[in-house]
């Protein structure tokens, strides 16, 4: 049965293994629903007391039909309605062997549970109202974040840091449809018409607050994807040198011949907590080796790919022809991050506008350049916690929709258009607010007709 089929159909009780399949110290099943409690009674001998204690932990001993003991185990009952899906749960911690969590899985089913599906204990709290629909989606990437730094965006957003902010627009679009709906509905009650002013008044906000969140899409992507960042430059500059420090291992080959690297070498890595490929290219030059000519092509096509891209230039060295068409290249393109190198000799180069300067043999100002490309793919956005970024397609496919529709609205105020229609271009756009967060019921609507307008004389 898929989820979709599974939607509304929350009375029975779902039991799974929550930790990984495999050997471990302990391996912890899950059981939520109505017979949960029930369940595991069978399912457990408790070692000192009657009942499960409330959100403690309790010792006792996993049993067969018989009565026999399998496995010494630890419970922990969280009842309804304050438990994570909102249904009463209890966790059995076993020991971590395969053999012993299916059969604590399996005896359960027998007893009258159902195999969850995936996400099932999340959807359950969000049907019971635990969660919305964006921090249900946020416990996924919680669950799948790489780093450190996707982990702590993905919990702002469990706890309801992107819902706080949509909510709020959600608000305000309520109020305005009420608005119009009232003015449309109670015309002979003497409710006022609201003036296109008024309309207009209301709707910028809605409008600007829409567009900033769509508009923090680009940085969430950072966040949630990562981004690719290329190494460039004129040959011996040392970008593999500076690869191999950023990356903190010899990966790339170094040496003091020019065109030592040919083809493009990538790796994975975290750079102040976002996920980075980097990629080092080959120095760029013209040349007549075939080989290094076509790697020099694969440099320019890393460019098209790149977020980010590092121009390293010699600072030992009096600029090239290259180092210029690159320097021209870097003031062009808001993507290029300047890097002088080789800090530890002479420098005969003055850099102009913003750059960095790092000596990639001793490592020196390369920390200082992990926050400067950090900086350039995360700027401190006007105020706003990581958590408040869109990080999600569906999210910013949405907000899009809901923008169009808000501009479709803003144009139509503008036009004189009847006010009938200009409510159908809201609710479209309450629509696809709602699927963030989840539905607005028609309730939410009227409820804010009648207390605002006091209709009912
Ligand atoms: N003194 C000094 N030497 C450096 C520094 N960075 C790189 N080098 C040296 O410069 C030479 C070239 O370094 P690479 O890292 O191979 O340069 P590259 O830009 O990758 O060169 P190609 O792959 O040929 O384009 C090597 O001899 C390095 O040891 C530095 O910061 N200071
Ligand atoms: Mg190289």
């Amino acid at each position: 049965m898929s989820l979709a089929n599974n939607l509304l159909h929350t009375d029975d009780t779902i039991v799974a293994l929550s930790t990984p399949p495999g050997v471990g110290a302990i391996g912890v099943v899950r059981l939520s629903g109505p017979e949960a409690l029930a369940i595991s009674k069978q399912l457990v001998a408790l070692t000192n007391r009657k009942e499960l204690g409330h959100r403690c932990a309790s010792i006792g001993s996993l049993i067969d039909d018989k009565g026999e003991v399998v496995d010494q185990v630890i419970l922990t009952y969280f009842p309804k309605p304050k438990s994570y899906s909102g249904e009463d749960i209890v966790e059995i911690s076993c020991h971590g062997s395969p053999v012993i969590l299916s059969f604590a899985v399996e005896r359960a089913i027998f007893l009258g549970a159902r195999l969850a599906e995936p996400g099932e204990f999340t959807q359950r709290a969000f049907c019971n109202g635990r969660i919305d629909l964006a921090q249900a989606e946020a416990v996924r990437d919680l669950v799948e974040a790489t780093t450190l730094h996707q982990a702590r965006v993905a919990i702002q957003q469990v706890e309801g840091a992107l819902s706080r902010r949509v909510g709020p627009l959600k608000k305000k679009l309520c109020d305005l449809i009420a608005l119009l709906e009232a003015g449309i509905d109670f015309a002979e009650d003497d409710v006022t018409v609201p003036s296109a002013v008024t309309l207009l008044d209301r709707l910028e906000p809605l409008i600007l607050g829409v567009t900033s969140l769509t508009d923090s899409f680009r940085f969430g992507k950072v966040v949630r994807s990562g981004l690719t960042i290329s190494i460039l430059g004129r040959p011996n500059t040392g970008k593999s040198s500076l690869f191999n420090k950023l990356l903190e291992k010899d990966r790339s080959i170094i040496s003091e011949a020019a065109g030592t690297t040919r083809d493009q070498v990538s790796e994975m890595l975290s750079i102040e907590g976002l996920p980075v490929k980097l990629i080092d290219t080959a120095g760029i030059r013209m040349t007549s080796d075939v080989v290094e000519a076509k790697g020099v092509e694969k440099s320019y096509e890393a460019l098209a790919d790149s977020d980010l891209i590092l121009i390293v230039v010699d600072l030992s060295e009096e600029l090239q022809a290259a180092d210029h068409e690159l320097l021209a290249k870097s003031t062009d393109d808001e993507r290029c991050l300047l890097v002088g190198n080789k800090a530890d000799l002479q420098s005969k180069v003055k850099l102009q506008g913003d750059f960095a300067i790092v000596s990639a043999l001793t490592g020196e100002g390369v920390d200082e350049l992990r926050q400067a490309i950090r900086f350039k793919a995360l700027p401190e956005v006007t105020g706003l916690g990581e958590g408040t970024f869109v990080t999600n397609l569906r999210h910013q496919g949405l907000l899009c929709d809901a923008l169009e529709y808000l501009r479709k609205a803003e144009g139509a105020i503008s036009d004189d258009v009847p006010q009938e229609m200009l409510l159908l271009d809201l609710y479209g756009a309450l629509s696809s607010i709602d699927r963030i967060t989840g539905a607005t019921s028609v309730d939410d609507i009227l409820e804010n007709i009648f207390s605002a307008f006091c209709i009912g004389k």
